[in-house]
């Protein structure tokens, strides 16, 4: 039973803290002057809201204990019988707000004509809505999952979990990629080099919760800690690094008309 917040934890916190806010600079810095302006808001943002998130963490304000006792009365005594867990439940605050601004960034590369009037942009904003709903309730399954104690409930709500993870990555390597390759060349390139970096970093998410603490217990809580720092730096950070190279590269390339 791990119900304490240990000092590896505490520093892998804040290294967390700190990357996310350095990254939300880095971001503003490299995103300087770009012609697709909402990549470096929406990027900047994702890493804002992870360093308050764990700014939470850190400061021991981002975790409760969920516990369960019952006791039982029998002819040699009573007996009690007590589990609990400590669940970083702000993990969830944070993903439920970045991972659709992670998605939007590459929604908006793979569905340029996003912006557009018309039917096909209708039919677009329908594709967004779809992979954004599916997103939110990934990521509130997956919580309702973490808080649950009774082993059943708890697979059950990762299974539901990963049902809305799966739809997503079905629209994102469909529809969404066949309008990618639909534009040419460069954004194809881009969204297809995006896309396998996220859906990557992205599977790494449901491994982990599932060999952590919140599924089968089989690796401590303090390395599940680390590893989701580096994990969620990379795929914030690191992605939003390079969507905005990528899209300044790509509008360089392209007419002024074009890019806009
Ligand atoms: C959960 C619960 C178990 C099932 C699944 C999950 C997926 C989580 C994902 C999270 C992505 C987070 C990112 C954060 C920001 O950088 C919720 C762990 C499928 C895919 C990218």
């Amino acid at each position: 039973m791990e119900t304490m917040m240990t000092s590896s934890q505490e520093t892998w916190l804040w290294i967390g803290t700190a990357g996310m806010a350095l990254g939300a600079i880095a971001i503003l810095a490299v995103g300087r002057g770009m012609v697709e302006t909402h990549h470096r808001v929406t990027s900047f943002f994702v890493c804002a809201i992870a360093a308050c998130l764990y700014l939470l963490m850190a400061q021991g304000q981002g975790d409760i204990i969920v516990s369960k006792a019952s006791l039982a009365i029998t002819p040699i005594g009573v007996g009690a019988d007590v589990t609990a867990k400590l669940v970083y439940f702000a993990r969830y605050i944070d993903w439920i707000f970045t991972t659709p601004l992670l998605l939007l960034g590459l929604l908006t590369v793979g569905l340029k004509a996003l912006t557009t009037s018309g039917e096909q942009s209708r039919e677009r904003l329908g594709l967004v809505a779809g992979i954004i709903g599916a997103d939110i309730l990934m990521i509130l399954t997956g919580l309702f999952g973490a808080l649950s104690l009774d082993s059943t409930h708890k697979y059950v709500w990762f299974i539901v979990s990963c049902g809305f993870f799966l739809a997503i990555l079905v629209l994102i390597w469909g529809p969404v990629r066949a309008s990618a390759v639909a534009q040419g060349e460069g954004v194809a390139a881009l969204y297809t080099k995006l896309l396998g970096i996220l859906t990557v970093l992205w599977f790494i998410y449901p491994i982990l919760w599932l060999l952590g603490t919140e599924g089968t217990g089989s690796i401590s809580l303090n390395t599940e800690v680390a590893v989701f720092t580096i994990i969620d730096l990379t795929a914030k950070v690191g992605f939003g690094l390079l969507l905005i190279t990528g899209s300044k590269k790509l509008s360089g390339t392209q007419s002024p008309a074009a890019a806009q």
